[in-house]
């Protein structure tokens, strides 16, 4: 039995019938398709979405957004669902770059299926072709390899039954998963082929809980029950694998405090009393104190980025080991850990059985609870701390988290908000802080909220955009309003980088270049793009327009002028941003010494 099917049609059809399977929960895979058409798919994929209008084509205002609004939407359903994308040849499709390396670097699924040049090439060159004297295999696509987990570019139409089965094979695996680039050539798109019928039938992808090697867990229990001051750093692993209802019972069984990383924080509830909320240079005090002197660093579904590590300065205690539990084999080995691959959850619990009966001793629990204790009095502090008018961006998140209340989940990317969200969000269930912070892309936050907001409708999202991502990428708030995914947009405008600002400073050259010197009425634009707006000044107007979003019917913007230099502070870590050598300019020196004495603590684990 066959099915005479062009490529691009015969694509859709496989996508339509791919599904995940996890604890016996099943849904599809995808949750539908964004794209913008031109002439490198709209004949194609373009024709095959219009011939299968069950499986739902959105329409968005810029190529790079639909991938962040896929990768929202997967990381949202802990990559057991994504979205596949598709654009035209040429700058449609490089405009997925950005969204591409994101997604590989956040492990995050997201399926990309940019248009392509002629396969046949006898019209060769055409519209937007990169040519190449030296060879004819190449087009603007190659750029994707690099940022993508598996890369195929479609010759043939029969190719894509062994191209899309790996597609989803990496597009499902826990440990391998990321941007899956699939170049489809315009022509090859409409040309048909006898497809067996067995391709189409409805496939159940199984996410496996693999089980770590008995061997490892035994040792990794031992160097456990032997530390004295353990120290757990959890990560986005925790979250995707739904560990975290094992971790919470692990940490209070144990008494071993919780770290979180960007991707990991929400691991556990802000109020469990083994937290001390976040971890590295956007960290708390106590996480870092305590990371210092960790005798056994206990790191779950952590990459280990530099943020985490203080760029390799957290841990000064000259015997620390590190104990990974990892899905993936690259993570868990890093810093010369004692590797343990496996599923987050079902390590956690075989953990937990295998030290059944050991805690910390009572005297370091004391000293967990104090830090915990005093983190919630420093956040209470910059909550309700009055600055201004104009307010403090510290205020403005006191005042959102208050609001996002039960089911509330908060969305960022870059600028200082990632730094003062990880320090001070209380996260109250797992999924209700997103941040994406492996690329920290400007223009992530509103296109991102979207994709949120498609995986989890009964939640009230809050983007949190600063003024600068906003001017990079507000355009998707178009496609929220035309979508009716309701979302509620917090613009911080401190007329510039405050973060880029605060980091020239720090580095000696006065926050050169990052200040704005034109009034932008954010409101207005907003407006323009269909939003219902509201200003604010005082923190009262900002309590009471977030009040008021939750009766709207339509994506809502309150547009909040804050202090660019009512910071909130580091507390006891640093980071590695290197300092000029040699400079004209006294700060730049001054800089640079300090910078070669903290320096100095970056440490190799060997
Ligand atoms: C696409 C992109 N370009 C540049 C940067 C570098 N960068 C990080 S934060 C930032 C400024 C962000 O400004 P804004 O959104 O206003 O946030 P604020 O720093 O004021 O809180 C810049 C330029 C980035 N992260 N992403
Ligand atoms: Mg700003």
């Amino acid at each position: 039995m066959t099915r005479r099917l062009t490529m691009a049609q015969a694509v859709i059809e496989f996508l339509r019938n791919q599904h995940t399977e996890r604890d016996g929960e099943m849904q599809p895979f995808f949750g539908g398709c964004f794209g913008i058409f031109g002439h490198g798919n709209v004949a194609g994929i373009g024709q095959a979405l219009h011939q299968w209008k069950d499986f739902p084509y959105y329409l968005c205002r810029n190529e790079q957004a639909m991938v962040h609004t896929a990768a929202a939407f997967a990381k949202m359903s802990n990559r057991l669902r994504t979205l596949a994308c598709t654009s035209s040849i040429g700058p449609g499709a490089t405009n997925m770059i950005t969204g591409a390396a994101a997604a590989t670097i956040n492990r995050v699924p997201v399926l990309l299926l940019p248009g392509d040049i002629f396969a046949r090439r006898n019209v060769a060159p055409v519209l937007q072709q990169l040519e190449s004297p030296a060879r004819q295999d190449i087009s603007v696509n190659d750029c994707f390899k690099p940022v993508s987990r598996y890369w195929d570019r479609v010759y043939r139409p029969e190719q894509i039954l062994t191209s899309l089965p790996e597609a989803m094979r990496v597009l499902t695996s826990p440990s391998d998963t990321g941007a899956v680039t699939l170049a489809l050539p315009q022509d090859v798109q409409t040309e048909a082929f006898e497809y067996p019928q067995e391709f189409f039938e409805k496939r159940i992808w199984t996410i496996p809980r693999p089980r770590g090697d008995a061997e490892a867990l035994k040792r990794a229990a031992a160097i456990i029950r032997a530390s004295r001051r353990p120290l757990i750093i959890a990560g986005g692993g925790v979250i995707y694998a739904g560990a975290t209802d094992a971790l919470s019972q692990f940490a209070a069984q144990t008494g071993i405090p919780v770290a979180e990383t960007q991707a990991g924080k929400g691991a556990l509830c802000w109020d469990h009393g083994q937290s001390v909320g976040a971890m590295g240079v956007t960290g708390t005090r106590g996480a870092n104190l305590l990371a210092r002197e960790a005798d056994v660093v206990i790191g779950i579904g952590t990459r280990y980025s530099d943020f985490t590590t203080a760029s390799k300065t957290a841990f000064q205690d000259p015997g620390v080991r590190f104990v990974n539990i990892n899905v993936a084999e690259f993570d868990a080995f890093k810093h010369s850990g004692l590797a343990v691959v496996a599923d987050a959850r079902v390590a956690v619990q075989e953990l937990a059985e295998a030290l059944d009966g050991w805690q910390v001793a009572e005297d370091y629990r004391a000293l967990v609870n104090r830090h915990h204790t005093e983190w919630d009095e420093e956040v209470e502090r910059v909550y309700t701390h009055r600055h201004g008018p104009p307010i403090s961006q510290g205020e403005v998140l006191g005042a959102v988290n208050h609001a996002a209340g039960a089911d509330g989940v908060v969305v960022n990317a870059a600028g200082s908000m990632p730094g003062d969200l990880h320090k001070l969000w209380r996260a109250r269930d797992p999924k209700s802080y997103h941040m994406e912070y492996g690329y920290s892309t400007m223009g992530y936050e509103i296109a991102g909220g979207l994709g949120i907001k498609m995986a989890a409708p009964d939640r009230e999202v809050y983007v949190l955009v600063g003024d600068g991502s906003y001017l990079m990428m507000a355009q998707e708030v178009v496609t929220s309003v035309e979508l009716g995914y309701r979302l509620n947009i917090v613009v911080v405008d401190n007329h510039g980088f405050s973060s880029i600002n605060g980091l020239s400073t720090a580095c000696g050259s006065a926050g050169y270049g990052t200040e704005y010197r034109v009034e932008v009425d954010f409101a207005a634009n907003a407006e323009s793009l269909g939003a219902r707006v509201t200003r604010a000044r005082t923190r009262e107007d900002v309590v009471r327009a977030l009040e008021a979003m939750r009766g709207h019917d339509r994506t809502t913007v309150v547009v909040v002028e804050t202090d660019m230099y009512a910071r909130v502070p580091g507390y006891e870590s640093w980071w590695d941003v290197p300092i000029a050598e040699v400079s004209e300019v006294e700060t730049v020196r001054a800089a640079r010494a300090a910078y070669e004495g903290a320096r100095r603590k970056e440490r190799y684990f060997l």
